[in-house]
């Protein structure tokens, strides 16, 4: 960009910040000018709804992926189109999801109500059976005159067994949807999953006998053939028809992109697993006292296969579940670009996240279901065209309830007005706002998430099913399970990232106790 044109932008008003009245300089570039003349029309448009043409949105969701990428600083992971999408976007540094599994957090970000309001708190139900009169965010574009569509994973599916299917699809919310299927989905007898035979003491790879069985456990295959055989691969081609289509139209577009990567089996082809030797791959240190440290409802989700699992299997896992990321990234890359070849960068929202984070051996803990940093925190980036602040970094809690009332806010449409959380836009248009905020996260204890027999647990009055709750800080999180009765945690992040060293009766942290417990049992209302 020319020091004219940057001048000229930089002179102006933040362009979130309101209406943008840019006077363009005698030799400016007609190219330049154009550009700047479209992200300052559609961004004063974002905040007045009743004008004419909108941002679009292309909002698009990975599964349980961690923030292990590399513009969250791992070293390892080689993610360079989410970087790229970081680089042009704000990231979210402390962004948490509100219930660590798929169904519970997806009915809540899609709909913007917290999981005590949708009360999924399994992967069984279908918000719309407990609240049939949500508003979910294609619904809200819908309204706003937006075309809608999905492709792939936006609400619950089981995966890998529903791949190719609705899942727990909710019709009400899209104009199209495109349920990819791929030769991942084919190769089920190739992929190896752990496994703990009767009586042994550690654990090995069997080849797998079913689809089933395999979303909750440690699988993985280094697949032969290309990305575009892949779910995820055809996805991303459906993905990029759809904006081809929308390109042609005057109407916006929300378009929602659900990659199952890289949720188990974690399958990609080899050429990723290859960029991830295992002799490099660092394990997690475990403590020797580890069940001392944290209340056993912390802990209670660790499964006997994994705690058997030789070091060299842990860097098989962890191997897999990298190269599984960066094949996913790359299926993100193909709609980045898309948008670049199509002109419509300049005129769309693209956002970035997944439905929780994952463990991968931390604390001897793999996959979800915790509320510890790694499952609790997402990765989440928000790249609004013409945003000043745009490769800037915010360290603010937030959250994924958010996201409704975010892009509605963005687009300049109306989220329904039950919708709760907290619109993020006063911090992607400064990331360094005040923000008064915490963020919540919550999880069940003592049943079978998967398989939660409902009647049974009516039955046996919730059959000793319990709720951790966390809230977190800036600075701290803190972790009452069961109300605190069973166990209380307090870890101070300045000290102490990995979440080690429990504070929670520690007495010179009463006071801070005493306040996140207020917070926590105001539960972000
Ligand atoms: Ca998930």
């Amino acid at each position: 960009m020319s020091r004219l044109g940057f001048d000229v932008f930089s002179n102006a008003a933040n362009p979130l910040d309101g209406p943008v009245f840019i006077c363009f300089a005698r030799g400016m570039k007609l190219r330049l000018a154009a550009t700047l003349c479209a992200l300052a029309l559609f961004a004063s448009l974002a905040t007045s709804p009743a004008a004419g043409p909108r941002l679009n949105v292309l909002h698009i969701v990975s599964d349980d992926l961690a923030a292990r990428l590399g513009c969250y600083g791992d070293p390892m992971v080689k993610s360079p189109n989410i970087d790229r999408l970081a680089a042009r976007g704000v990231k979210f540094d402390r962004a948490y999801c509100q219930f660590p599994l798929c169904n519970p957090s997806r009915a809540s970000f899609m709909t913007g109500l917290r999981p005590d309001t949708t009360k999924v708190y399994e992967n069984r139900t279908q918000f719309r059976e407990v609240v049939p009169g949500a508003v979910s965010i294609p619904q809200s574009f819908q309204k706003g005159g937006y075309s809608v569509a999905r492709v792939g994973k936006l609400y619950h599916y089981g995966v890998p067994t529903q791949i190719g299917t609705d899942g727990l699809d909710d019709p009400a919310s899209w104009e199209k949807v495109v349920n990819p299927k791929g030769r991942d989905v084919d190769d089920y007898g190739m992929i190896e999953r752990i496994n703990l035979a009767a009586g042994a003491t550690q654990t090995t790879t069997i080849k797998a006998d079913a689809l089933s069985g395999l979303g909750g456990r440690l699988s993985w295959l280094a697949a032969d053939g290309t990305d575009e055989e892949q779910t995820d691969g055809k996805g991303a081609a459906a993905a990029i028809g759809l904006l081809e289509e929308y390109a042609k139209s005057a109407r916006p577009f929300y378009l929602a992109v659900g990659y199952y990567r890289p949720h188990t089996p974690y399958v990609a082809p080899k050429p990723w697993f290859t960029m991830y030797p295992t002799a490099k791959i660092k394990l997690p240190g475990i403590p020797a006292n580890l069940s001392e440290l944290f209340p056993a409802a912390a802990l209670s989700i660790q499964k006997k296969e994994e705690l058997a699992m030789s070091d060299d299997l842990r860097r098989q896992a962890i191997q897999a579940y990298s190269a599984a990321t960066s094949f996913m990234d790359a299926q993100v890359g193909k709609l980045l670009d898309t948008l670049d070849r199509l002109k419509l960068t300049d005129k769309t929202v693209v956002i970035f996240h997944s439905d929780h984070g994952y463990h991968l051996g931390e604390k001897n803990l793999w996959q979800k279901m915790s509320i510890f940093e790694e499952s609790a925190r997402v990765p989440l980036i928000i790249a609004v065209p013409g945003n000043q602040a745009n490769g800037k970094t915010c360290l603010k809690p937030v959250e994924l309830v958010s996201l409704h009332k975010t892009l509605a806010d963005l687009c300049g449409i109306a989220a329904d007005s039950k919708t709760e959380g907290h619109s993020l836009r006063p911090l992607v248009v400064n990331p360094n706002a005040r923000w008064d905020h915490a963020a919540f996260s919550q999880v069940t204890r003592g049943a079978n998430v998967g398989t939660f027999d409902k009647a049974a647990a009516k039955k046996k009055k919730g059959a000793g099913q319990i709720m951790g709750r966390s809230i977190r800080t800036e600075r701290h999180r803190y972790t009452e399970w069961d109300g605190g009765r069973v166990g209380a945690e307090l870890y101070d992040h300045d000290s102490d990232p990995g979440e080690y060293k429990n504070l929670a009766t520690d007495p010179t942290q009463a006071k801070v106790v005493a306040e996140l417990k207020t917070l926590l049992h105001a539960g972000g209302k």
